[in-house]
This record gives C-alpha cells, structure tokens and sequence, in this order.
C-alpha cells in the first residue's frame, strides 16, 4: 500500500485554511493508503512559543485530527516529538543540504522579514519536514500550495541521497489540491490566511463559537464595488469567500458564482457564515466528545507505530552515511 504523510504545526488555533487545504484531504486518504498524520510540535518551536499553550495546542490539535473523520486504527496518529528519529534524521540531512538551497526559501524569507533576530531552527526547518517525510517512505505529501517549496527540496534531498549511497529513500510527490490550496486573509486577501498573523480576524478558527465566525465574515475585507463574480486579481476578498463557499458546500464554483451573481456582498457573506457555522459545529461536537485520555492513548499508541518504521529508516541511513550502529 503507498504511504502518506503530513503534518500540521501546534503553533495557534487551527483555520479554515489549514482544514480546507490540508487536513481535509487527510480524511479521504484514510481509506486507500496507509497514513501517518503528525503534529509537528518541533517545527513549531522554529519561532518562540509559550510553553504551557504550546501544550495545549498540540493536545487540541491531535483532538481536531480526530473530530474531523480520522480514524485511529486506520491511520497512525502521533507527536513528532515523541518519535527522536525526526530530530536526528533532520542532523544527517542537514549535512546534505547547501546553505544557499536554505537560504532560498520563501517561507524563510517571509518569516524572518523584518525580525531582528531568527532561530537556526527557522533556517533548517524545511531538513526537518525533509526527516519527518523520508522516514517513512511516503509516497504523497498532501499539503496546502504554500509548502511546495519545500516538498521540492525535500525530493532534491532525497535524490542527492539516493544518488551517492544508493537507492534509500522513496522519493515523495506533493498532493496540493488544484482549487483551495490557498485560503487566503479575510482581512487582508492578498496574503494567505494564518495562525501566525497577530490579528485574529485574519481567520476563522476551527473551534471558533457561531458568533464569532459570524462576526468575522461579515467584516471580512472585499472592495468598493458591488457586483459578485471571481476575478482573484481585482477581488481577490470576494472570490475569497466564494472558493470557501464552494469548497465547504461541495458546489462547483461556477454554480456558486451564478447563485450569488446580482446580489449583494451582504448576502454572500450571511449565507457563508451560516454554511460555515453549520460544518464547523458537527466538527466542534465531535471534538467536544473526546477525553483527554483517549486523545492521550491515541498519540500513544501512534508514537510506538510510527517509531518502529522511523527507526528502521534511520539505522539504513546512519548505516550507508557510515556511522557505527550501536546494536
Ligand atoms: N491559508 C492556507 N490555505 C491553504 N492551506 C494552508 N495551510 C496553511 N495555511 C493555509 C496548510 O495547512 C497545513 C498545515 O500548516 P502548518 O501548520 O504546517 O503551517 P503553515 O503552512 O506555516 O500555516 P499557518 O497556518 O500559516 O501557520 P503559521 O502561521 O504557524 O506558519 C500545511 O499543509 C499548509 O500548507
């Protein structure tokens, strides 16, 4: 059976964007591959976090992996973490990556525009999300269109492996969905929407009340004039809100264009909310329904598994890069 990976980064309140570009997928792939999902708690600490929320957000995290249809005893569910294989792997890689490779990143780039210092956690991080995939040998990558970049490099990396201690490495391929691969701002549409972003009206949160969603569509930034149609250039905060219309009611995004043409943005935006509120609440239900302990017994159970296949994968590498094994 072909392998899937991905993970997600405990780093704030999980969107709509990172579920209707990422996560969402997951669902369906449960059933015809074999799967490991992860909250990579390392990635997330690439910038400073708080410790205590940091903790709670992966826990909550691992909840919304389950609440939204994943299956424990079809997918292995776990904390990045909890597997060491992830930080080793991502040393060995990292000695086969080129500075300037790196240093060419977008993300990098965005992220550390303006800071007036950046961790080398931040640098390297597309080495670890490099370990976290060829440890498992996984066949496909679904991730939002921002992570692209470094799905390149990490097939570069895999390759340049391959190619000098011979065949190792499966060399993965990105499942990056042709519409709604990025959501984007309801503040400011021309930038993607963001746990990161300081302000939360950004985006729609998966565990966020009725009301709150409410209130964020219907402030959320469109333009000056009045007329309803997807033209990302000129309205990029109305087409915006109609690929989340469309992606959430499963309507093709014509049909969605045509059912709104001639009314106001005041309708689009109420009849969304009331779209999104009613998918998000079977999501929080579900969520709410969850004990800490089972959440806990899962990441468990998902920690031993991924563990056995991680570290195979390791010792073959350490093995070919010529490192003595300890046993
Ligand atoms: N706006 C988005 N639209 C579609 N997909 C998105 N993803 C993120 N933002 C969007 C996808 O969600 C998955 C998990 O993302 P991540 O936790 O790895 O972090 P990220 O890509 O850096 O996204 P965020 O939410 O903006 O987090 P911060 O602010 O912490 O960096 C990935 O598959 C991603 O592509």
């Amino acid at each position: 059976m072909k392998k899937v990976f991905s993970g997600v980064q405990p780093s704030g309140d999980i969107h709509i964007g990172n579920y209707l570009g990422a996560m969402r997928q997951f669902v369906a792939l449960q059933e015809d591959y074999e799967c490991f999902f992860c909250v990579v708690d390392l990635h997330a600490l690439t910038v400073p976090q708080d410790p205590i929320k940091l903790k709670e957000n992966t826990i909550e995290l691992a909840g919304l992996y389950l609440a939204i249809g994943l299956d424990p005893k079809k997918v292995t569910l776990f904390i990045q973490s909890h597997v060491a294989a992830h930080a080793e792997l991502a040393w060995l890689l990292q000695c086969m990556t080129y500075f300037g490779e790196l240093s060419r990143m977008t993300q990098f780039k965005e992220k550390s525009k303006g800071k007036e210092t950046v961790s080398v956690g931040l640098f390297t991080y597309p080495d670890l999300m490099a370990a976290d995939i060829l440890l498992y040998n996984t066949h496909y990558v679904p991730v939002g269109e921002d992570q692209k970049q470094h799905l390149e490099l990490t097939r570069d990396i895999a390759q340049r492996f391959n190619n000098r201690f011979g065949e190792t490495f499966v060399v993965p391929e990105p499942m990056i969905l042709k519409f709604g691969a990025r959501i984007m701002s309801l503040t400011d549409p021309t930038k993607k929407m963001s746990k990161s972003d300081s302000d939360p009206n950004n985006r729609i949160n998966l565990l966020d009340e009725p009301s709150v969603i409410k209130k964020k569509i219907m402030r959320a930034v469109t333009d000056s004039e009045t007329e309803i149609r997807l033209d990302w250039e000129n309205k990029p905060g109305v087409s915006n809100l109609l690929t989340i219309y469309s992606l959430f009611t499963g309507m093709e995004i014509e049909e969605v264009v045509n059912k709104f043409k001639g009314q106001g943005y005041g309708t689009l935006k109420k009849e969304l909310a009331e779209v999104v509120i009613d998918k998000l609440t079977v999501i929080q239900k579900n969520y709410k329904d969850l004990s800490r302990d089972y959440v806990l017994k899962v990441l468990k159970e998902g920690a031993e598994r991924a563990q056995a296949v991680a570290e195979k994968t390791l010792r073959e590498v350490k093995e070919k890069m010529g490192l003595i094994l300890k046993d």
